[in-house]
């Protein structure tokens, strides 16, 4: 499918051609473990990487190919890579690109395993985790050295929408040559590119808006050809194991071949709660980057193509209010994860982001009251419906029913 395509055109057909295989309008699901070789030499060249070919699925698997190679595409890199879970794909990242002795500086805000892969985890590796605010990239300037190996964040990050800016910081770090990472889980390649604004790595939570549909855990890296292959051989092969099931990745293909559609809708709908929240005398802010009155709304506009269907506000009242308004919907779902069909709503301070500590919550910017929605494809007056009956004072919370 040729590059000039349009995203869901690519999304549909990007490397997969029914006439290589029997006419099967879907890819095969390839439920193989290895794969057997013509003769030992072919399978030795295999193996050294002197000729292409699959030799075991915990390195490479037909359909994961296919994903791959379509994901790739959406997100205009040069290779990719199907992993067990996002957290699959962010530790076989990591662990490929650092070293003992290495730095990594990382934006404040982080989903809450992240921040405890990098915090908690990498540093007892002699790794050194800086946080520094990339709200305002100048900070980074700052911070940065010949010792930064890698410079990571997400926009929006989960779970307060604060956005960063791929471009400005990809400048800063190309000075001293830091590898930048992007989770672009939140905005999806439908609604940001990072590639194309300079980062180097591209990452995702493959479970959320990629699936789709609640259905499956996965992960996926991008990036250039030399680096997916270290991560695929070094990360992936003998680090972590955390390599995506065949039919996951069938799974993720089949969310694939709708992003763009459903996150269309999530979109349409997500602006219109967000407003609706904005007007309530309940709600103390609302975090979208869609409002006027977000404070990055003007790098919303320039970075997204739209500005994606999570959504995170307060109450008057704190984490109280928040519990108890949580308690009285009726068809919104209490859930952590996002991007299903499904609207989902958490409490990142006790759900989401509990590995940080209190203090590190604080200190991190995310606020004990903050409730995180995630606006599904239900019929948007039935979102707000639900919503408003929670947040008045009529409704009854489940708990006392
Ligand atoms: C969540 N997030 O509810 P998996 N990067 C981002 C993410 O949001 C996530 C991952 C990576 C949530 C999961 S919390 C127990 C449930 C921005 C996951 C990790 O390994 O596929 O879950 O992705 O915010």
């Amino acid at each position: 499918m040729s590059n000039a395509a349009g995203f869901s055109t690519r999304a549909i057909h990007h490397a997969y051609d029914p006439r290589d295989n029997e006419g099967a309008l879907t890819p095969p699901l390839h439920l193989t473990s290895t794969f057997v070789f013509d003769t030992a030499e072919i399978g030795g060249e295999i193996f050294a990487g002197e000729r292409s070919g699959h030799f075991y699925s915990r390195i490479s698997n037909p359909t994961c190919d296919i994903l791959e190679q379509r994901m790739a595409d959406l997100e205009g890199a040069e290779a990719g890579l199907a992993l067990a879970s996002g957290m699959g794909a962010i530790t076989a990242t990591l662990w490929t690109l650092l070293s003992a002795g290495d730095e990594v500086i990382v934006d404040k805000t982080l989903y809450g395993c992240t921040f405890a892969f990098m915090q908690h985890g990498l540093t007892r590796f002699g790794v050194t985790i800086t946080h520094v605010d990339m709200t305002d990239p100048e900070n980074l300037r700052r911070a940065i050295s010949e010792k930064t190996r890698v410079v990571y964040f997400e926009t929006p990050a989960n779970p307060n929408m604060r956005l960063v800016d791929i471009e400005t910081i990809a400048k800063i770090a190309k000075g001293p040559r830091a590898t930048v990472v992007v989770d672009n889980t939140y905005a999806t390649p439908y609604l940001t590119r990072p590639i194309e604004h300079g980062a180097d790595i591209v990452l995702h939570s493959a479970t959320k808006y990629l699936g789709g549909h609640g259905d499956v855990v996965a992960g996926i890296v991008v990036g250039s050809v030399e680096q997916v292959t270290q991560i695929r051989l070094v990360g992936m092969k003998d680090m972590t194991g955390a390599v995506m099931a065949p039919f996951n990745a069938m799974l993720i293909l089949r969310g694939l071949k709708t992003l763009a559609l459903r996150v269309e809708r999530h979109c349409a709908s997500a602006l219109v709660i967000a407003r609706w929240l904005e007007a309530q005398p309940t709600v103390t802010a609302v975090h979208y980057p869609g409002l006027e009155s977000f404070g990055q709304h003007d790098l919303a506009l320039r970075q997204m193509d739209q500005p994606g269907g999570m959504i995170a506000f307060e109450l008057d009242g704190g984490i109280a209010a928040g519990r108890a308004m949580m308690n009285r919907l009726k068809m919104i779902q209490r859930a952590v994860s996002l991007g299903d069909t499904e609207t989902l709503i958490q409490h990142p301070a006790s759900m989401t982001h509990s590995t940080y500590t209190p203090e590190e919550r604080a200190e991190h910017g995310i606020s004990d009251g903050l409730i995180r929605l995630s606006v599904g494809l239900e019929d948007v007056a039935d979102i707000q419906a639900d919503l408003a009956q929670a947040m008045s004072s009529q409704g009854s919370a489940i708990a006392a029913e």
